[in-house]
């Protein structure tokens, strides 16, 4: 089990996981996915693209099941243990949200209990703070050049901030929500980038500001596999 760095996390709302699975691991949960993406394996129930912009598979454990079950999981259920207090935290959903090199659309600043309400929940409603964390789990490495994670440390604590439907419908459940005004709403030179080597993770919570840019390199790609844990069974 990692040192995980309980009192940071508290503090900044995320954390950075070196290497949350080995290349083993990553190499099978890898395939899997390429072969999603490229369609040898039938994702399209729930293969719609996040904002309308950028490739996202939903529940690819629907299809598959190196996504129930495989070492990056394990990992991130015993750090949400430590992070959420709890011996049995609920995995809630996962997903797949894919930059291939060139797709330039970022995903803009926002906070993930923003997607809690159809189509965004009010400004000004209190984030439940230890409830909730996420994982995003680098499957090649990513720095702030393909879309790694960038997070603004300590904004978690507060109210949700105002956002609105950057992209798609409001009634379309991969709609892309966005804090309105960043630049003033947030300390952006505050932002930390997470860079990380394929088989790293960051882990953040409901409440926490977070960012990808689009991919702007010619050749890496950037696969980012996303599940998260609730103290909560979400079915109760
Ligand atoms: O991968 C991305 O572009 C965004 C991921 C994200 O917003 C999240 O994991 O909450």
């Amino acid at each position: 089990m990692q040192q995980i760095d309980v009192e940071g996390f508290r503090r900044d709302g995320f954390l950075a996981i070196p290497a949350l699975a080995d290349a083993e691991a990553i190499g099978d949960i890898a395939r899997v996915y390429d072969a999603m993406l490229a369609g040898e394996i039938d994702v399209s129930a729930t293969d719609n693209p996040l904002g309308l912009t950028t490739r996202q598979i939903m529940i690819p454990s629907a299809y598959h099941p190196v996504f129930r079950d495989n070492p990056a999981l394990d990992a991130a259920r015993d750090i949400a243990r430590a992070l959420l207090g709890v011996p049995e935290p609920k995995q809630v959903f996962d997903m797949l949200i894919y930059k291939e090199p060139g797709q330039l659309a970022t995903t803009p600043w926002h906070q993930d209990y923003s997607y809690a309400q159809m189509p965004f929940t009010p400004a000004g409603t209190p984030i439940p703070f230890d409830e909730y964390v996420q994982f995003w789990v680098a499957l090649d490495d990513v720095d702030a050049e393909n879309g790694c994670m960038h997070f603004v440390p300590g904004a978690h604590r507060a109210p949700l901030l105002d956002h609105y439907i950057a992209g798609g419908d409001a009634d379309y459940s991969q709609r892309l929500l966005a804090i309105r005004h960043p630049e003033m709403a947030l300390d952006l030179d505050a932002a930390v980038a997470c860079p990380l080597k394929a088989g790293g993770a960051t882990v953040h919570n409901y409440g926490t500001p977070h960012f990808t840019s689009g991919n702007r390199t010619k050749d890496r790609p950037r696969r980012a596999y996303i599940f998260n844990f609730s103290s909560r069974d979400p079915r109760a």
